[in-house]
């Protein structure tokens, strides 16, 4: 594979992102550019128009398999971090995430696409306490719908390279937004030259079968080893610290409420829904 380095000899020819109208899409959007001579964008909702001939915007519905076959066509990568990102009722999970992913992989299958970097979540191991610490080998205790559907989606990632030899980093993000929002993501915060940064050495670092990496900035307190994905080379150069003062100012939550006792913080309390 080339240097990822030079913009003028990327590594890949044609990149496909999914969620490209989403919080993170739209800062991937121009962070992976140096990857791919094109960009593919997808997503459910509008996207604003291509810049130029280096973007190809496509909307589609993971729920649609027959679309996703179509929008797998030509790449060579996916960066899936389309779906549903918060939880919601079940049914609403299912087309998104669940048949989502299956059909991301049925058709990097069909069309022969070897590298898969899917968006995981740390909610997939959210029922562990704040004062545990985990690696790529804990339990898994999913903290909701949404969770659950992430782990599946790292199975099906551990099931496609095991039968068919597609490669995957499953990235349990931790909380990658602007700047940490409360005292949780102190620990949890992710920033987005770091989660950059990530996808580009789960794209190009070579032999990674399916990696299980947390994606998780220097910060002065992480939960999260990432011993097991060093192979990577992921350095972290950010932290959560330079926001310390700023949210250690709001008003703490008590020491019972889930979002100072649980990894997931408020996600294992929400639901059920409709009855
Ligand atoms: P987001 O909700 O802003 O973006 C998700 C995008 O997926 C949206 O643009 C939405 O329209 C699209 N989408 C939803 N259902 C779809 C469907 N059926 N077909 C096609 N597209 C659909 O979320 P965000 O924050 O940008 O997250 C991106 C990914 O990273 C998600 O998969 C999320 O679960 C994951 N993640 C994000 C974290 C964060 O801190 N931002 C933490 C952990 C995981
Ligand atoms: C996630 O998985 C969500 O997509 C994001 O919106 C945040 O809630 C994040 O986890 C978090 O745990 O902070």
């Amino acid at each position: 594979m080339a240097d990822s380095s030079s913009a003028a000899n990327p590594p890949f020819n044609r990149l496909l992102l999914t969620g490209a109208a989403g919080g993170l899409g739209k800062v991937l959007r121009e962070s992976l550019r140096p990857l791919a001579r094109t960009l593919r964008l997808s997503d459910i909702s509008p996207m604003d128009p291509p810049r130029d001939n280096s973007e190809e915007i496509q909307v589609c519905d993971l729920a649609d398999k027959q679309a996703v076959d179509q929008l797998v066509e030509d790449v060579d990568a996916i960066v899936h971090f389309g779906g549903v990102s918060v939880e919601r009722p079940f049914e609403e999970i299912l087309g998104a995430n669940i048949s989502g992913v299956f059909h991301i992989y049925e058709a990097a299958r069909r069309h022969g696409v070897k590298r898969v970097i899917f968006a995981s979540s740390n909610h997939v191991i959210g029922f562990h306490k704040q004062d545990e610490t985990l690696d790529a080998h804990s339990a898994r205790r999913p903290d909701s719908y949404y969770g659950l559907s992430k782990s599946y989606g790292e199975d099906v990632a551990s099931f496609y390279f095991d039968r068919y030899g597609i490669e995957t980093v499953s990235i349990r993000i931790g909380s990658s937004f602007s700047e940490p929002q409360n005292r949780r993501m102190l620990s949890t915060y992710l920033s987005y030259d770091d989660l950059t940064q990530l996808i580009e050495r789960g794209l190009t670092a070579t032999d990674v079968g399916h990696t299980v990496v947390y994606g998780v900035s220097a910060n002065k307190t992480v939960w999260w080893d990432n011993r097991y994905a060093a192979h990577l080379g992921y350095h972290p150069q950010d932290s959560s610290e330079p926001w310390r003062a700023k949210v250690e100012a709001q008003p703490a939550p008590a020491a019972d409420d889930p979002i100072s006792v649980y990894q997931g913080g408020a996600f294992v309390a929400l639901g059920p829904f409709g009855d």
